[in-house]
Parts: C-alpha cells; structure tokens; sequence
C-alpha cells in the first residue's frame, strides 16, 4: 500500500490553530514519538505564519502537569500539556489527580498509538507502537477528568478543542483529557485564517434568593458565628470574602487552606485549624471546604446550623462524605457571598458592629501571635525548627512573593498579606506538587519570587533533576527550600497516631519512613548552575536567605538545604 503524505496543511495544525485561538498561549510539552506532526507544524511555524501556543520542552510529565496547575492558580487561565502515548499519560496521572481535587482546568493531550499497522501515513513503524496500544487509554485518567475523547478526523480538530476548553473552564473547572492519534494528526486539513473560539463555559450566579435570605436569618441572629473556608475563589484581591467578613465580623479559619481566603493580619482571621472553636459555634458557614474538620476529632454543638457554599457543596466527587448540611448555597462561590452580604445588610442594623465579639477575637488573636512569637524564637540551633525556618522566610517575604508550600513549613507563624502570597499542596496530596507548581507558577509571573518551601521526601517525588533543568532552560529564578530532616515525618507521624504505645513508637528506626543516607540536595542543584547552600545553623539562615535571593534577582534558580528537626 502507498502512504500518501497530504500537501498543504494538516490536523495538528489545526488542533494547534484553535488551541490558541480558545485561549491557550502555553503547551507543557513531552516528547512522544506518536506526535511527529505536531513537532512538524511547530517547526514550520514561520513559513505557514499559523498562530499557536508556545511549546515548552519539560523533561518529566509529572513537571508537565505540576507547571501547568501553577500557572493556572497565578493566571486563571488553563495551560495545555502534551505527552507521550500511554506511558507518558501515566507518569500524568498524579498531577491530573491534584489537579481535579483543587478544580484546576488543564488541557491534557496525549499521542495515541497509530491505528493502524500499514498502509496509510503514519502508520506504525516501530515496536512500540503494538507494545504501547491500549484497549481503553482515556481509561487510565477518566477517573479523574471531567471530559475526554479521541480525535476522529481533522475537520473536528475545532469543535473538540472549545468544546475540551468548555467543559474544563466550566464550574466546578477540571482538566479535561484529548487523544490525538497520529494518522489522525497527519490527514491533510484546511486551516481557516482568524479563527474564533466557540468555548462558552457555564459560569454559576448567585445560589438561590430564597434560601441565601434563610441563611442571612441564621446569620445575622447568630451569637457564636464561625466561617471555614479551605479553596476560595481565586480573586485578584481578597474582595467580596474579607469585607463581608469584616463587616459582620464572623470569625474565620483557613481548615487546611489550599489557597488564602483573607490576608492573614485581617482582624476576623483567627487560625488554621477547625477542631476547638467549631465546638462552640452556633451557626457554621463552610465556603468551599471539602473537609470543614474532622469527624473523629471533632463535631458541631448540638442544635448547630451549616451553611455550605460553592459551586458543588456536597463535594460530589468524594464518595463518602457526611458532613452535616442544612442550607446549601450552590452557586458562584463570591456572587453568592455577595448575596449573602447584602441580606444580611438588610437584617443588620448599621450602627451594629458586633464590638464584643471583635473585641474577643482580637485578644485570641494577640494570644496566637504571641504564641507564634515565642514557637518561632526558639528554634534556630542546630537542626533548626520549621517554625523557626518559617519565621525567617516569612521576614524576606514582600507584596510580590509568593510561597508554594508541600510539607515544609508551618503556616501559622508566617503572615501572609497578600493576594497569590500563599498555595498548597492539594487535598489529594499528591507529592511532587510543591516545586512543579512553584515553577509553573514563576512562569506565569516572572515578576515574582517564587519560593517553593518542600520536605526532604517531597523534593525527591517532583523528579527534582527535571525540575532544576527546566528552571535553567527557562530562566525560572525560582528558589527552592528543602527541609531536610531526613524522614517521611507524616508517615512517622500517621503511625504514632494509631500505635502511640506500639513497637514502631520505641522502634530505633521506624520501619519505612528513613531516608537515610540524605543525598547532598544543595549539589544536586548546584549541578544545575543554581546558587545553592546548606544550612546547618538556625543563625546563618537569614543571611543565607539573602544570598540566595540576591542570586534569583540575578535570574539564577537557587536552593537552600536546611536541617531541621521533626
Ligand atoms: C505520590 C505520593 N506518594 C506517597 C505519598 C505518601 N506520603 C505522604 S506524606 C509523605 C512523606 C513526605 O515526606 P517529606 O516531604 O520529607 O515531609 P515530612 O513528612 O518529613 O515533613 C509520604 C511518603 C503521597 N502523599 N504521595
Ligand atoms: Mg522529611
């Protein structure tokens, strides 16, 4: 049979074309030997003048997809990711997985082993191309996506791409999953100059008028109100949530906060951590939190009422979820806050300022600082706290730094102030998240110092030979910090929860959590070009701190080790 090569354009420059034109302005991307006509349409980019994404070359896919969740969170704007047929979609997987626990959309794209084994261009040509074939590839992450298919034929290149980006920018916003096979990629295609995209992803308005005024009720009468917020809205500033928040002066915690509901010096702000004021609380309004305390620890006074906020408030994807619920406000997390704000003006007098309860809160609030003061103060021997490790970052930390944290620090001695100043790991809790993140993130705003602030443990699952090599082929001044206290210390600490008086608690070495012996992590980036130190000693910290963001304004990526305790 002949392979006929198509003359003119072809499908990959057609998926490419409307890939930008929906929005898409970069393509994390990883070799697959299954793409060659995607390759080929970048190369001649400059003869056929199409308009496409910049492709990035990303030597891990888990980097890939890590990068791509970063720039989301600093953007709002989905990136894509292209790999390698089914190998490469698995090294995927996590990173999808983080992704959709934290709704962050991401174009995922993947070869697709070609179809057939003669006869037509692109046909296989190698091993594996038999040896990778799956009999379901989207199986493999459609656990996790909200969407996906495969492309049939060139002319549908357009409608799958905008309908992939409806349905990813869509609430709640996802990644979303394409196949391109490569025959398929290859068939000739007719490219339409000025392309327009026809994505129209669903946004949700205020939640229902009826039952926000219920809540309002609840609200407004309140005696012992309490706000828990885990993945707000991404907001250019902390507006609607902090000045409702002020006005009626509703105590709030950040439950495992992924992201920053309020900046942190904001007077109704008052802790991380949901156990002990929960208890107490009369009338509990839960804003995107999957997980507003734990049951085992903790539960709600009797008689309680729950508010729940979000575009999803009953976490639709968690299969067994049983917080209590009696008035769900699904909708636009902050069109519906905006709501809530003005019925609850209409049943608050204006001269109420609910002094008594702004007064208690600020004497909580002193009492938490002072506490933070004195935790963060006393740990700068050899190893150092995290507290103190974190106390001193947070003293180098300036309205245009931003910290993406993975078991390294301990948030609250830090203050965060700013919009974008604070991200974290996922509830999936996949590791790898903190450093891929961070670079995708830096990427998105090079305006920016970007500190990734991992553990020892999370370091090693982000691939950090890939992650450093993309930081100098990028010219990503990243700075990376290490907390090198040489364990799995959650794994250490998960087991002692259970077994408090068990063997592994005496245990000299508790099985599976060592990560002995520690590589040398500052030589593994100095491998790299990146300015690159240990720190032994909690009083050469600050100092060091300063060396490496010296280097980082230089535009060198830089990393401190630092040896700290658990
Ligand atoms: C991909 C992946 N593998 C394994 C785990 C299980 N796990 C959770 S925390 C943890 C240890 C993390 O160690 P490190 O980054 O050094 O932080 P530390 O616990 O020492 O503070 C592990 C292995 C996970 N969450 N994700
Ligand atoms: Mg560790």
């Amino acid at each position: 049979m002949k392979h006929v090569k198509p003359t003119g354009t072809f499908a990959a420059e057609a998926v490419l074309t409307h890939m930008k034109a929906a929005g898409i302005d970069v393509l994390f991307a990883n070799g697959g030997t299954d793409f060659p006509s995607i390759i080929e349409a970048f190369a001649r980019q400059s003869e056929t003048g199409l308009k496409m994404p910049e492709p990035l070359v990303i030597p891990h896919e888990g980097v890939a997809v890590g990068m791509a969740h970063g720039y989301y969170l600093m953007t709002g704007k989905p990136a894509g990711v292209i790999v390698h047929v089914n190998v490469g979609l698995a090294n995927s997987v996590m990173g999808l997985i983080n992704a959709r626990s934290e709704n962050v959309p991401i174009m995922m794209f993947s070869g697709r082993t070609p179809i057939t084994e003669a006869g037509r261009f692109g046909s296989r040509s190698s091993p594996i191309h038999w040896g990778q074939e799956m009999f379901d590839q989207a199986g493999m992450v459609r656990e996790v996506v909200k969407w996906d298919y495969e492309l049939r034929y060139p002319e549908q290149a357009g409608l799958v791409i905008d309908r992939a980006m409806s349905i990813a920018m869509s609430e709640p916003r996802g990644p979303v999953y394409l196949s391109l096979p490569r025959e398929a990629l290859a068939e000739g295609a007719e490219i339409e100059t000025g392309q327009r995209s026809t994505a129209t992803p669903t946004t949700y308005g205020p939640a229902d008028p009826a039952l926000v005024a219920e809540a309002a009720d609840l609200l407004a009468r309140a005696k012992n109100p309490l706000v828990i917020c885990q993945s707000p809205e991404l907001a250019p500033d902390f507006e609607p949530l902090a000045s409702f928040i002020d006005r009626f002066a509703l105590p709030t915690v950040e439950m495992w906060a992924t992201r920053l509901a309020l900046p942190s010096d904001h007077p109704m702000m008052i802790g991380r951590d949901s156990t002990q004021v929960l208890k107490e609380a009369d009338v509990v309004l839960v804003i995107n939190a999957a997980v507003p305390w734990i049951s085992d620890h903790t539960a709600p006074a009797e008689g309680a009422k729950i508010i729940a906020i979000g575009p999803d408030p009953q976490h639709g994807r968690v299969p067994i979820r049983s917080f209590p619920i009696d008035i769900a406000l699904a909708g636009g997390t902050n069109k519906t806050i905006e709501a809530l704000a003005a019925a609850m003006a209409e049943r608050v007098p204006a001269g109420e300022t609910f002094s008594e309860r702004r007064e208690k809160w600020a004497k909580v609030k002193a009492a938490q600082a002072e506490a933070a003061a004195k935790r963060a103060g006393i740990g700068n021997g050899s190893p150092m706290t995290p507290a103190y490790v974190s106390r001193c970052i947070c003293d180098i930390m300036d309205e245009k730094t931003t910290v993406v944290n993975e078991l390294g620090i301990d948030p609250s001695v830090m203050e965060f102030k700013h919009p974008k100043s604070f991200f974290s790991t996922p509830l999936s809790g996949g590791l790898g998240f903190g450093m891929t993140a961070a670079l995708g993130a830096q990427l998105a705003d090079r305006g920016r110092q970007v500190i990734a602030t991992v553990g020892d443990g999370s370091y090693m699952f982000a691939n950090p030979v890939a992650c450093h090599q993309t930081a100098t082929a990028l010219k990503l001044p990243l700075l990376t910090i290490v907390f090198n206290n040489g364990i799995w210390n959650a794994v250490r600490r998960s087991t002692l929860y259970m077994y408090p008086d068990g063997s592994a608690a005496t245990a000299n070495i508790m099985p599976i959590t060592a990560l002995d012996p520690a590589p040398d992590y500052a030589a593994v980036a100095g491998a790299h070009g990146a300015h690159a130190e240990r720190v032994e000693t909690g009083a050469d910290l600050p100092a060091a701190l300063e060396r490496a963001l010296a280097a980082t304004k230089g535009g060198r990526q830089a990393m401190l080790e630092v040896m700290v305790s658990y």
